[in-house]
């Protein structure tokens, strides 16, 4: 069967400053925290250890051009362009992403930008992070010197990337810096997280911009074991925690009544102004991207909670391990290609339909090298990952939905946060001792597809 897709789709792949770009002047979280627990890193190998873009932007586009993408998404670095986060912007920065945004767009890529994938100032962290108000001013001015320096030659703009990840990470469940865990100082993070986008939302409306601006979230479907009500009941609290606690503030403008009274009854809300209601009804977006890795499947708890033990999401569901379910055991994330599918007709039908693209999809692979023939990675595994998907997110589109594109994690091999290089996503193989990059059988096919706007699959 052909699957086509409609004109002006976009076809391109994800990638971050932080996971790309080498050394900068402004330090962040990661560095901060790799020199003091190294070990916290796969094979101790840190965030200096990059595919060096800052140095080879422009033959890296080049390699963009020769996948046939028409549009790629990196992010600007807020600790390169403002190194201490609030002050003076360094002028090499600016150079830096004039250059790499010029060169996009001559040659026919369109750059996506986001503002933030993972990547605090160390000198914002240390005055609270995202629990101090002040850093989500000092961000609304770091997006406003964004707009007013590249606004007028990138047209798609993005708040933030999986801004519930550092949530998670930072003040739940111990896998980024500050190894909080604390769901009220979590949910403080997330509520002023939202209140950062809104000012930025509100501060691109104002300068009346050319493109449009909107968000990355990694909707992750929450499956219940069973349609038994509790098994239901416990996918809801997951969905309304890991979800809608971004999508509706994005989509709808506001808070899910069931989450808010959740939160109260638990004594875990954060401490909100009179006036951000009306901030956070300002901050609807334009176009949402979408991540998609996997699905979670949760269950009702089978025990009493330990009540001396920190307050936490898995206070009202379990993990579910679906008999049979599909894995990649590198990541160790389950594979379930029906969910992209589900994403989009949820937005569908709950959220008015929204413009949409997928945003990041993607499958890590260790020791990848094992698959190497005639010089080549041959991963024929992900290419069946990808088409699948494809497929699946077409029928979408056949019913409807309003899905413009879709890129692929990543473009080159790139560090991935803890695990470093451990699996590797790209279409493009980095050697990361020479530098050397050479497609892989996944790009060859990405590159068909772009080209042809279409691929065929029995
Ligand atoms: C997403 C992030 C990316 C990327 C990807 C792969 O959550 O936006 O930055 O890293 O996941 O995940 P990981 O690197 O953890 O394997």
């Amino acid at each position: 069967m052909k699957y086509a897709f409609p004109d002006n789709f976009w076809w391109g792949s994800a990638s971050s400053a932080l996971q790309t770009e080498g050394a900068r002047e402004g330090e962040t979280t990661w560095d901060y925290w790799f020199a003091r627990e190294p070990n916290r890193f796969h094979n101790g190998v840190g965030p200096q250890q990059t595919s060096t873009f800052y140095q080879h932007w422009k033959t890296d586009i080049q390699l963009l051009k020769q996948l046939n993408h028409n549009s790629f998404r990196t992010s600007i670095s807020w600790a390169r362009l403002i190194p201490d986060g609030i002050g003076e912007v360094n002028p090499e920065a600016v150079d830096f992403y004039n250059q790499v945004i010029d060169e996009l767009n001559e040659q026919g890529i369109t750059p996506f930008m986001t503002l933030f994938h993972f990547d605090m100032p160390m000198a914002m962290q240390e005055i609270g992070g995202w629990e101090n108000r002040d850093v989500v001013d000092a961000y609304a001015r770091y997006a406003q010197i964004c707009f007013e320096l590249f606004g007028d030659r990138v047209l798609h703009w993005f708040t933030f990337n999986e801004p519930i990840v550092p949530v998670e990470g930072g003040y739940l469940y111990d896998f980024h810096y500050p190894n909080v865990v604390d769901f009220k100082r979590a949910a403080t993070v997330a509520y002023h997280t939202v209140l950062a986008h809104a000012q930025a939302v509100r501060a691109y409306r104002a300068g009346h911009y050319a493109g449009e601006i909107g968000i990355v979230l990694n909707l992750t479907p929450s499956y219940p074991r069973s349609q038994n009500p509790a098994d239901v009941k416990a996918a809801n609290v997951a969905d309304l925690m890991f979800n809608r606690s971004f999508l509706d503030p994005v989509l709808r403008g506001e808070y899910p009544a069931d989450l808010v009274a959740l939160l109260k009854s638990y004594d875990q809300l954060p401490a909100c102004k009179p006036e951000d209601g009306f901030l956070i009804a300002e901050g609807k977006i334009d176009l949402l991207g979408v991540n998609y890795y996997q699905p979670r499947r949760v269950k009702c708890r089978d025990s009493a909670v330990n009540p001396q033990a920190p307050f936490m999401p898995e206070w009202f569901f379990d993990s579910y391990e679906m008999p049979g379910r599909k894995m990649n055991p590198y990541r160790g994330w389950e594979i379930y290609e029906p969910g992209i599918y589900d994403i989009l007709v949820n937005l569908r039908d709950n959220y008015g339909n929204p413009r949409c693209f997928i945003s990041e999809n993607g499958m890590g692979v260790e020791n990848e090298q094992r698959f190497i023939e005639n010089g080549q990675i041959n991963d024929q595994y992900r290419i069946e990952f990808i088409s699948e998907h494809l497929a699946w997110l077409h029928k979408g589109i056949i019913e409807g939905c309003n899905c413009l594109g879709y890129h692929m994690w990543t473009f080159i091999d790139n560090w991935s946060w803890c695990n470093a290089y451990k699996n590797r996503y790209g279409f493009i193989q980095l050697d990361l001792a020479t530098q050397k990059r050479t497609i892989k059988k996944s790009g060859e096919w990405f590159a068909a597809t772009a080209l042809n706007n279409s691929f065929d699959r029995e």
